[in-house]
């Protein structure tokens, strides 16, 4: 078994045995987060339409297999993946079949698992990875009737299970498109570390102020919608078979030879997707574990709260029984004034005890409210923000807190498990993200620096004119089933 699988199956055996029981101990439903980790590695195409995205699978998978052309080709989302033959299976049928692990995309509604597709073929290029190929972004807005289902939303479900993202721009439509950077500022905000773009068919400028216009317009719109002040890496891309005839015999266009280097810096990017997925991964385990560990905390800070506020209100009653208790005793002589003074006691001790109660519930609501819930967290988190304004710790509540609230709605905080099973539980959370996670890491870090070596050895393999031949996709050195470098566990 090679490095990166003992990576997987310990990632696995760290979610199966200690982030999913405790998911499921807060009734967080998290029902297919184990199939999405054990999915392929994943490279989502997205775009303008006719930008060019089904030509560039075409072009890597060396067959004809998607659809393309000048008009808007694709209406629905295509995943193509490894099969012995090539087949295509309708969006229904394969989100039931547990081999594609693809259950979650049912949230997406029937209207757009009818217009999604599963295609297998048996390329080599799809070894470890599978590709998704999306209709092309025009300038209406959102999911609207033009598409009949929520695309935004599945543009986002694709992209937060992907582990790469190629979005692609033409000389015709360089960042122009509305729902393109619609898609590219508020659909993938914060998959900004796995995206990469291309400017692509570039052998569609005729000459060099051609396509410094298009590059320009490109990076002046990006830079109008990016949220950080660097400019993105651009691929400057052609797929050379497209090049037309006339276009290659005119001696006064642009010069191609200067974006054959492009094509294939995208091509090994892709190729290293399989690497990213087990660091992906891991970014997914550790984003759950803290997920969890602030629930399980703010959880503790209301148990403890409610827990205060019953001893005060049994401790009242009690307090108001044993005065009269004693009272009544001190005053026996008199068994009149003794029985009224027991009376008085009982009753002062069950008003106290009513008002209590609905103390008790009042408060319970005020918990299920956002406000409420705030100021749960902020005294879960009182040490932490005493050094200082915690960015990280306020984002991650922000994804916290309403699922909380439904937690706090429904089941309630008195079905959650006590106070020692949290208590073990974050212990376990302790330990997963500073004791085993860190270890991965590294080993992630070694393999894929052990790889990157390789990979340079190879190119310049290749600048002698030896290598390639064994595989012209690129992808050699990253099989780890293949005959790539085993990496060191
Ligand atoms: N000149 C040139 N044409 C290209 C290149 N890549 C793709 N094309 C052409 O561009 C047109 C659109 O290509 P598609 O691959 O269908 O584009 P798409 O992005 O999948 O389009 P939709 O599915 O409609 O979103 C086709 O006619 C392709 O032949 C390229 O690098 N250079
Ligand atoms: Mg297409």
């Amino acid at each position: 078994m090679s490095g990166i699988d003992q990576i997987e199956e310990k990632l696995n055996g760290l979610l199966q045995e200690q982030i999913m029981p405790i998911s499921r101990g807060l009734h967080v439903g998290w029902p297919n987060l184990p199939g999405q980790l054990s999915r392929q590695a994943q490279v989502l195409f997205l775009g303008n339409h006719s930008s060019g995205k089904s030509s560039f699978i075409n072009h890597l998978l060396e067959k004809d297999l998607q659809k393309t052309g000048m008009a808007p080709t694709d209406d629905g989302f295509t995943i193509i993946t490894r099969g012995s033959a090539e087949d295509t299976l309708d969006g229904h049928a394969a989100v039931s079949n547990p081999a594609f692990a693809l259950g979650h995309l049912r949230n997406l509604g029937p209207a757009f698992l009818s217009r999604l597709k599963v295609r297998t073929c048996d390329s080599p290029f799809l070894q470890e990875i599978r590709l998704v190929d999306s209709p092309g972004m025009i300038d209406h807005q959102g999911g609207g009737p033009g598409r009949g289902y929520d695309f935004q939303s599945a543009v986002r479900t694709f992209a937060e299970s992907s582990d790469l993202i190629l979005v692609f721009f033409d000389p015709d439509k360089p960042g122009t498109t509305g729902e393109t950077m619609s898609v590219f500022t508020e659909t993938l905000a914060g998959l900004e570390h796995k995206m990469i773009i291309l400017l692509h068919k570039v052998d569609q400028m005729e000459n060099l102020s051609d396509f410094a216009r298009s590059y320009g317009t490109l990076c002046w719109n990006l830079s109008r919608k990016s949220a950080t002040k660097d400019m993105p890496q651009i691929y400057t891309t052609f797929i050379p078979e497209k090049v037309s005839r006339h276009r290659r015999d005119d001696p006064d266009a642009l010069d191609l030879g200067e974006f054959t280097d492009s094509l294939e810096e995208v091509r090994r990017e892709i190729s290293r997707a399989p690497l990213r997925r087990i660091d992906n991964l891991l970014t997914e385990i550790e984003r759950r574990a803290m997920w969890l560990e602030m629930t399980l905390k703010v959880t503790v800070a209301a148990q403890s709260r409610r827990l205060r506020m019953v001893i005060l209100v049994w401790a009242a009653s009690i307090l108001f029984l044993s005065i009269g208790g004693v009272w009544a005793y001190a005053v026996r002589d008199s068994f009149q004034t003794s029985v009224s003074v027991g009376i008085v006691s009982l009753l002062l001790a069950t008003v106290s005890y009513a008002a209590g109660n609905y103390w008790l519930k009042l408060e319970n609501i005020r918990y299920q409210s956002p406000e409420g819930v705030d100021e749960l967290f902020q005294r879960a988190f009182q040490k932490d923000f005493q050094i200082g304004h915690r960015a990280d710790i306020h984002s991650l509540w922000q994804s916290v807190k309403p699922t909380l609230l439904k937690i706090l709605r429904n089941p309630g905080l008195a079905e959650l498990p006590g106070k020692p099973w949290i208590n073990r539980k974050l212990a376990v959370l302790h330990r997963l993200l500073h004791r085993d996670v860190p270890p991965l890491r590294q080993s992630t870090q070694e393999f894929r620096s052990s790889v990157g070596k390789s990979a340079t050895t190879d190119d310049t393999d290749q600048e002698t004119g030896s290598a390639m031949d064994s595989d012209n996709h690129g992808n050699k050195n990253l099989s780890h089933s293949g005959q790539g470098p085993k990496p060191q566990a």
